[in-house]
């Protein structure tokens, strides 16, 4: 015999879930959702878009969730680079030089982080500083400055990296372009200098241990071109398509790109 049941509305997959497993599915709050009634389901590639169901990804049926000009935070991790999270305008040149923090909660845990790649779509902040957490309550640690001037960070240029764990300010080519630049920190290899122990990672404890985080902190200040006379001030905001950030788990080998959660401060 089978035990039927019947039931005045079709169940979702998680009701259905739930009642087999006994066991309530992690929750994916998705606040910009929004998608319409006429195409209730996300993209499953492009999560920008909208789609009816039972539609094919490929389908051309499909609508934006959000209005063509809003720029949400979530826009920085979507794996799009056709969106792009848009900082409210600064009023003065001070307020620039103040900057806009971005927290990155990993959120699975410790990684070993390989890579962590900027891609701008507004004109590049003057300088940059990224900080590690290496669990939730534990203190920031510098991990990378990156400027113009290093000087703005009491800092040489290209300082010296004496130890597998040292701490320099990588100054900034003098051709960054206008729109669409990048600023990649590579853990190992920060050129020009070579960190100590990069050809020789698995036998130096002192450089896993600095590749180790949880969150990881990057703090934009400043903006090049925007100083100059005559510019309009509207130009004084960061966009940034994404933020990438490459690394692993311990436990697994490969090497993988982390889709972490993401607040900034000031927004
Ligand atoms: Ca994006």
């Amino acid at each position: 015999m089978q035990d039927f049941r019947f039931y005045p509305q079709t169940l979702t997959n998680r009701e259905i879930e739930e009642v087999y497993s006994a066991r309530i599915p992690p929750l994916h709050a998705q606040t910009s959702c929004r998608c319409p009634s006429s195409h209730p389901r996300v993209h499953p590639v492009v999560e920008r878009y909208c789609i009816p169901n039972g539609a094919d990804d490929t389908t051309n049926n499909r609508m934006l969730r959000l209005h063509p000009h809003a720029h949400p935070l979530n826009y920085i991790n979507d794996n799009d680079i056709g969106t792009a999270w848009v900082s409210s305008v600064f009023s003065s040149p001070e307020k620039l030089d103040q900057g806009v923090s971005i927290t990155i909660d990993l959120e699975s845990g410790q990684y070993q982080v390989f890579y962590v790649i900027l891609q701008f779509r507004s004109l590049q902040p003057e300088a940059v500083r990224i900080q590690r957490k290496t669990s939730s309550t534990s203190a920031w640690r510098d991990w990378q400055y990156l400027a113009k001037n290093c000087s703005l960070f009491a800092m040489e240029e290209n300082g010296p990296l004496v130890n597998p764990d040292s701490v320099n300010c990588l100054q900034f080519p003098s051709d960054i372009p206008y729109t669409n630049g990048n600023i990649t920190f590579s853990m190992l290899t920060p050129e020009p200098n070579l960190r100590p122990g990069y050809n020789n990672f698995y036998n130096s404890a002192t450089l896993q241990e600095f590749v180790r985080a949880t969150h990881v902190r990057v703090h934009l200040q400043g903006q090049y071109h925007t100083r100059a006379p005559h510019v309009p001030f509207r130009h004084r905001y960061y966009a940034v398509n994404e933020i990438t950030i490459s690394g692993r788990s311990e436990s697994s080998l490969p090497v993988v790109f982390i889709r972490p959660n993401y607040s900034a401060s000031p927004s």
